[in-house]
């Protein structure tokens, strides 16, 4: 094989991988997701997150699970005259190329019995399941 030929064998490699990644872009993508510090002896903790539908169908998210929580539910915050409180919607609706904020005051994950102790700085690993798509993310605690 020639060297020329070689070097342009290259090239179509490259370009074919670059191909591969970009089809195996995944459906649901996160970005910035953050569990809130909790007070000392509690033991429930909310989780924030930006999910991302780069698919063609709109999905809902009703489902989350994590190794280091007994359980999960996906609430919403809401004013009622006045005062907060939280409502145990457990879905979450992503239209196809949309995105759903969970942040304080609005959509969070309600993570419930902590397995082990989390301060600001550790991470816990949680996945949110949406129809027959999951992502999984890598949440920071933070301080509140
Ligand atoms: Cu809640």
């Amino acid at each position: 094989m020639t060297r020329a030929l070689y070097r342009s064998c290259l090239v179509a490699l490259m370009i074919l991988c670059g191909a591969c990644s970009g089809a195996a872009q995944p459906v649901l993508s996160a970005a910035d997701a953050w569990i809130r510090e909790a007070p000392p002896g509690a033991s429930a903790h909310a989780g924030y997150v930006t999910l991302r539908n780069n698919g063609n169908n709109d999905l809902v998210c009703d489902r989350v699970t994590g190794a280091d929580f007994g359980a999960a539910e996906l609430h919403r915050s809401v004013a009622e005259d006045g005062v907060m409180r939280m409502l145990r919607d457990q879905r979450i609706e992503l239209a196809a190329g949309g995105t759903a904020e969970l942040k304080p005051g609005s959509y969070h994950i309600m993570l419930f019995r902590a397995q082990r102790d989390l301060r600001s700085g550790d991470r816990s690993e949680l996945t949110i399941h949406c129809g027959d798509q999951q992502v999984s993310a890598s949440f920071e605690v933070r301080p509140t």
